[in-house]
């Protein structure tokens, strides 16, 4: 899993769980470099660090890139959504509540009827002989008003699913592997996973 990410790391191994593919992470090799995340499209930084990792760790590898994409500010933060408060003064790289405490700034005063938005995310799998699957999830909703719960990661606390009636970060680990773009992804991923599972 060509990922950093912690919440990620344990959505992805729940979420692969029963297929029968041992799984590492970034944290089982700190010796590589930061990939730059460039591109224009969560798809393309997704093969960008699938691409990378595989190469770098002559293993396969499968990279997520992911974000929140919300209507009412032309689908901002988007691909930027990991450094939306970030202050190019500061080298930090911003907190989870930083930045969904930025978005909540920015939305306030908006309608709940223009609140919509949506997560997005995009799943390559990077094979080392350069084979690559992309598949791509969605998961819509509102953003809150204010933050609630304690599950999950990143903008999870001011998500609010309109089918449950609550935030992300309030439904739980289970619920959220069904709904979420992560999932989505993964469940487009898996007739190709199952297939090439003797060469993983
Ligand atoms: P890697 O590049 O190492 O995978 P990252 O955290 O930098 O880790 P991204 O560039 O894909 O990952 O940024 C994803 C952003 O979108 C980040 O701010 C996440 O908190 C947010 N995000 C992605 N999936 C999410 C989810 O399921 N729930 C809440 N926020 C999510």
């Amino acid at each position: 899993m060509a990922t950093r990410n912690a919440g990620k790391v344990r959505e992805l191994r729940d979420l692969l769980q029963g297929l029968g593919i041992g799984l590492l992470s970034l944290a089982d090799f700190p010796e590589l470099p930061e990939i730059p995340e460039e591109g224009a499209t969560f798809a393309e930084n997704a093969a960008t660090k699938a691409r990378e990792v595989a190469r770098l760790t002559g293993l396969p590898a499968l990279a997520d890139d992911s974000g929140l994409e919300v209507a009412a500010l032309g689908g901002r933060p988007g691909v930027y959504s990991a450094r939306y408060a970030q202050d190019r003064t500061q080298p930090l790289t911003p907190t989870d509540p930083d930045n969904w405490g930025k978005l909540l700034e920015e939305m306030s005063g908006v309608p709940w009827e223009q609140r919509q938005a949506r997560f997005v995310c995009a799943i390559v799998l990077a094979l080392t002989d350069g084979r690559v699957f992309t598949a791509r999830g969605e998961c819509g909703g509102y953003i809150a008003l204010e933050p609630k719960g304690e599950h999950g990661f990143g903008y999870d606390p001011v998500f609010w699913v309109p089918e449950y009636g609550r935030t992300m970060a309030e439904l739980g680990p289970e619920v959220k592997n069904r709904i979420s773009h992560r999932a989505r992804a993964l469940a487009a991923l898996q007739e190709i996973l199952v297939s090439l599972k003797d060469e993983l």
